[in-house]
């Protein structure tokens, strides 16, 4: 390969990469999380999930039809979710939460949220 065609190889890829990248770009990327949730089989799983205030969630939907990750009384809402969708949110706050699906009222979980973990 000569230099010059590997240059334009290598713009090739790159403009691959970038028309990829915009595809994509409406999956946010994903941040650190403690700990995921995964909605299976119409369930959220772990439910109750057990975490500290600060710590940050991820759900991601492996089910074939969309869920909703919306709480009891509406303090946060994923919006839908298909397949393979995932959703983070912090949670700030103490307390115990439950959430459930707007397609699927059935479906219910619940995340205690503990004070924060204390500074090793
Ligand atoms: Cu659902």
């Amino acid at each position: 390969m000569t230099y010059m065609s590997k240059i334009s190889s290598g713009l090739r890829s790159t403009l691959l990469a970038i028309a990829l990248a915009t595809t994509t770009a409406a999956t946010p990327p994903l941040l650190p999380s403690v700990a995921t949730v995964h909605i299976k089989d119409f369930k959220y799983n772990p439910t109750p999930l057990k975490i500290h205030a600060g710590d940050r969630v991820t759900f991601v939907n492996d089910d074939d039809d969309a869920h909703t990750v919306t709480a009891s009384d509406k303090s946060f809402d994923s919006a839908g979710l298909d397949t393979h969708d995932t959703w983070q949110r912090v949670f700030t706050k103490p307390g115990t939460y439950s959430y459930f699906c707007e397609l699927h009222p059935y479906m219910k979980a619940t995340i205690i949220v503990l004070p924060a973990a204390p500074v090793k």
